[in-house]
C-alpha cells in the first residue's frame, strides 16, 4: 500500500502467500487425509521427514518456480540449492523451511513455514546454456550463502488456531490473518513492536545438564526474577519455532536454542530459520543473537549451517549475552 515494494518482489511474495494457504489447508486436513506420520526418508540433516514435510516442500518449490522470478531456491528439505530454469524476470534467491515444527503435526500442534528472500549476486547467476551441473551447483551455493544483513524480505506463516502470515520488507513488521471464509490474508497486525522486556522464557530446558555454566547461571537467575529480581519468569515452550517466536514477539520475553556439549551450534539453521527470524525481530524493535553478537552479521559457510539462537525483547537478549 505504501508502494515501497518492487513489483517483481511483490510477485514472489504473493506466490509465497499462496503456498502458505495451500499448506494451511493441508495441515488442517492432515489427520483425515492420511497425511500424518513419516514419509520413510531422512533429510540431509539426518532428520526423519514427515509426509507433510515432503508435500509442503513440493508446494513451495513448484510455486516459486512458477513465479518466473526466482533464480535459486534452497530448502531445509533439499541437500543442495537448486537453480530455476524458468526465470523470466527478477532473479531472487529464496531460502525456506517449508514446514517447521513438523514433529508436532500428528498432535495437531502449531507448525509454520519460514522464508527469506535475497537479491541474486550478479556474478553467481547460473548459465544453463554453457555451464555443467557442478558449476551451476557451485554458483547456487555461493548465491545462497549471504549474510542476513542482505535480506530483502523475510517472513513466516503460522498454522495454528488461526493462520497468520508475518512479513517484513525492511520497513517494519506486518501480520495478516487468513480469513477462511474468503480465502484471503487480511491485515491484522500493523507494525508489530516487540516489548522491550518480558518475563517469559522459551528454551528446551531438558538439555540443561549439557549447557555451559554461564547459561545454567542465566537460567537459574530467571527463576528468581532475572536482572531486576521480583516475580520469577514463566516458562513456555511448544517446540515449534514459529509458534514460540510469534508468542515471543507479541508478548515479549526470550526464545533460545543454545549450543550444548553434544551440539555446540545448537539445532536451528542459520539460513532459513535464524536469519529470517532475526530480521523480523530487529524490524519489530527486538533482537536476534548467537549469544555473542547479531545473527544478521554472520557470513554463512554452509547451506545447512546450524547456529545457537536467542531472540525476542532487546533487554532480555542483552541480559542473556551478559552470561555468555
Ligand atoms: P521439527 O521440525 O523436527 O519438529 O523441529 C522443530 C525445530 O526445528 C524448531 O521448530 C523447534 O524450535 C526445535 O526444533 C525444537 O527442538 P527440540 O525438540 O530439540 O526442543
Amino acid at each position: 500500500m505504501e508502494e515501497n515494494i518492487d513489483g517483481e518482489l511483490a510477485v514472489v511474495l504473493s506466490s509465497i502467500s499462496l503456498a502458505c494457504k495451500q499448506i494451511a489447508s493441508l495441515v488442517q486436513r492432515a489427520g483425515i487425509m492420511g497425511m500424518t506420520g513419516l514419509a520413510g526418508e531422512t533429510n540431509i540433516q539426518g532428520e526423519d521427514q514427515k509426509k507433510l514435510d515432503v508435500i509442503s516442500n513440493d508446494v513451495f518449490c513448484n510455486i516459486l518456480r512458477q513465479t518466473g522470478r526466482t533464480g535459486v531456491i534452497a530448502s531445509e528439505e533439499e541437500d543442495v540449492p537448486v537453480a530455476v530454469e524458468e526465470t523470466f524476470g527478477g532473479n531472487y534467491v529464496v531460502v525456506f523451511d517449508p514446514l517447521d515444527g513438523s514433529s508436532n503435526i500428528d498432535a495437531a500442534v502449531s507448525t509454520g513455514s519460514i522464508w527469506g528472500i535475497y537479491e541474486s549476486d550478479s556474478t553467481c547467476i547460473p548459465d544453463f546454456s554453457t555451464e555443467d551441473a557442478a558449476k551451476i551447483e557451485e554458483k547456487c551455493v555461493m548465491n545462497v550463502c549471504q549474510p542476513g544483513n542482505n535480506l530483502l524480505c523475510a517472513g513466516y506463516c503460522m498454522y495454528s488456531s488461526s493462520t497468520i502470515l508475518v512479513v517484513t520488507i525492511g520497513q517494519g513488521v506486518y501480520g495478516f490473518t487468513l480469513d477462511p471464509t474468503v480465502g484471503e490474508f487480511i491485515m491484522s497486525h500493523h507494525k508489530i513492536q516487540v516489548p522491550k522486556a518480558g518475563k517469559i522464557y522459551s528454551f528446551n530446558e531438558g538439555n540443561y545438564a549439557m549447557w555451559t555454566d554461564g547459561l545454567k547461571k542465566y537460567m537459574d537467575s530467571l527463576k528468581t526474577g532475572g536482572k531486576d529480581g521480583g516475580k520469577p519468569y514463566s516458562a513456555r515452550y511448544i517446540g515449534s519455532l514459529v509458534g514460540d517466536f510469534h508468542r515471543t514477539i507479541l508478548y515479549g520475553g526470550i526464545y533460545g536454542y543454545p549450543g550444548d556439549s553434544k551440539n555446540p551450534n545448537g539445532k536451528l539453521r542459520l539460513l532459513y530459520e535464524c536469519a529470517p527470524m532475526s530480521f523480523i525481530a530487529e524490524q519489530a524493535g527486538g533482537a536476534g543473537s548467537d549469544g555473542k553478537g547479531r545473527i544478521l552479521d554472520i557470513m554463512p559457510q554452509k547451506v545447512h549451517q546450524r547456529v545457537p539462537f536467542f531472540t525476542g525483547s532487546v533487554n532480555e537478549v542483552k541480559y542473556l549475552e551478559s552470561f555468555m
